[in-house]
């Protein structure tokens, strides 16, 4: 073999021994944890991350002062002489939310578009003497500010005579879902609620059908009903869900409209087949249209169902109804800023962004790229503290927060899971300098602890994950204050 001469000789040593280290570093340098299945869509990952919607109820019944239409009512009842989406839109807006749901048809048929499959519309309305298009105004305002639409369309049709008819209904309603879905832009998610009245003709809903429809004529659409496919509902409608409540679920356990499954739905399987993460709808008020006589929940109670909702790996769909003129009422608009404001108050500022953080084990050890200080940085999906192999088996992993000198002061515990490889976590809990200040079972993609004990002062906190399936992954923990927190009997911030 020809000798290199002497001038090469220590360039090509030096670059080979390089070379050679390069690749055994790169062997050393670990590959992520195997996602564990079930898995979330690009779109699910995106709703999830809204974690507040607005819901719209609006229709005849804003003006029969009720909350399921008979059918019967007469379309010249519709008249919002002052409707303004744009209003509906800057409240959104205001409250930080994404993505608004407007009920296009609830369980009295009527219309909200002119239609052309029934005159049980908008167009035999004295509103805009029938030339108006209430979808038309929602998704256009929407799509002025950056917000994304999202439609409700009622399968329970009372005013329809095909209604009953299973073949000749179905046909109807795909007829107008098409409708909704060709004429109105992009719509980010579709709501087919299950409500059904006891007495309604006994009919089948061709779900298969519209689901395919749905995919076909949106290509970035949740579909929200009882059982999915997208998102599930959370099995009541006081915006509260399981302090248990996994994205899974087995679909074929569940079913739309089926009595009976409303816990299930709540606390959702962690050996569910099916990632199906669940909505709480809710109303603002205490019916879902708008009624003289009623008025906001208060600020306290919206705060709660936020932590019980969003707080428990669930995105909140928050209904705040039109009234008679066809705009938000102020009460509510004022109080949805302030629940605005009192979630910034509370979330803005992370105590435990200037802690000095550790952990009882990471993957692929200092510089593997999934140490605990992940936990501390604003990607609360993609970034992850994930313990190392050698930790299975032991009795738990944990991460801990030690706060500069002078402690820590706070009341709410925030941990959130990186659920685009799966959700993991069974059991967990939280101490601080020792002391067991809360416990929990499911994470997921967000969950808070409001400390029962009302206002903790402490230097060191420790989180324990003491079941999971596989490794835990915790993309974030938060330490907050929340002055509007009042325990029962814990020590109070004031
Ligand atoms: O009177 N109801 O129909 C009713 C009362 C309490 C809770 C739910 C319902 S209907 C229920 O609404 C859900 C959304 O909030 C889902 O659409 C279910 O399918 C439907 O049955």
């Amino acid at each position: 073999m020809a000798k290199l001469p002497r001038s090469l000789c220590l360039p090509s040593l030096v670059l080979l021994s390089l070379f050679s280290l390069a690749i055994s570093t790169r062997e050393r340098v670990p590959t992520p944890p195997l996602p564990i299945l079930p898995l979330p869509s690009y779109t699910q990952l995106k709703w999830q991350q809204r974690e507040i919607i607005m819901f719209l109820h609006f229709g005849v019944n804003t003006f029969t002062d009720s909350e399921w239409g008979t059918g019967h009512e007469d379309p010249a009842i519709f008249d919002p002489v002052s409707l303004d989406a744009n209003q509906w839109v800057s409240a959104a807006v205001d409250a930080g939310i994404s993505l608004m749901i407007l009920t296009a048809k609830h369980h009295d048929g009527f219309c909200l578009w002119p239609s052309k499959y029934t005159d049980h519309s908008v167009e035999s309305s004295r509103w805009k003497g029938g030339k108006g298009d209430v979808v038309r105004e929602f998704v256009d305002a929407a799509k002025a500010r950056g917000v994304d639409a999202g439609l409700y369309l009622s399968p329970w049709d009372r005013h329809e005579r095909r209604y009953g008819d299973t073949l000749e209904y179905n046909e109807y309603y795909l007829a107008q879902l098409q409708e909704l879905l060709t004429k109105y832009g992009s719509v980010r998610e579709i709501w087919f609620d299950g409500a059904k009245g006891k007495n309604a003709p006994n009919m089948t809903y061709y779900f298969t059908e519209w689901f395919s429809m749905v995919r076909e004529l949106q290509s970035s659409i949740n579909i929200f009903s009882d059982a999915g496919p997208d998102v599930r509902w959370i099995g009541n409608e006081n915006g509260s869900a399981g302090t248990t409540c996994w994205a899974t679920i087995n679909s074929t356990a569940i079913a739309i409209g089926e009595a009976g499954i409303e816990g299930y739905l709540n606390t959702g399987d962690p050996r569910g087949t099916d990632y199906l993460p669940a909505e709480c709808d809710v109303s603002i008020r205490k019916g879902w249209f708008w009624h003289k006589s009623q008025f906001p929940k208060k600020l306290s109670e919206l705060l709660q169902i936020y932590y019980d909702s969003v707080g428990r790996n669930c995105v909140l769909l928050l209904n705040v109804p039109p009234n008679t003129a066809g705009l938000l009422s102020e009460t509510d608009v004022q109080r949805l800023k302030e629940l605005r404001n009192a979630l910034d108050t509370i979330f803005s500022v992370n105590l435990a962004e200037k802690c000095s953080v550790k952990a009882s084990s990471r993957r692929g050890g200092k510089d593997g790229g999934f140490g605990p200080e992940n936990v501390l940085d604003s990607d609360h999906l993609w970034t992850y503290w994930a313990p190392g192999d050698e930790g299975e088996g032991e009795e738990d992993h944990w991460i801990e927060m030690r706060g500069a000198s002078g402690g820590l002061r706070f009341n709410v515990v925030r941990i959130q899971e990186a659920v685009g490889l799966g959700q993991r976590i069974k059991r967990h809990e939280i101490y601080v300098d020792g002391k067991r200040v809360a416990r929990g079972t499911t994470v997921g993609y967000k969950r808070l602890h409001r400390l029962e004990g009302g206002v903790v002062h402490g230097s060191v906190v420790r989180v324990r994950i003491t079941a999971s399936k596989g490794l835990p992954l915790v993309s974030s923990i938060g330490l907050h204050l929340d002055p509007f927190w009042r325990p029962k009997d814990g020590n109070r911030l004031s």
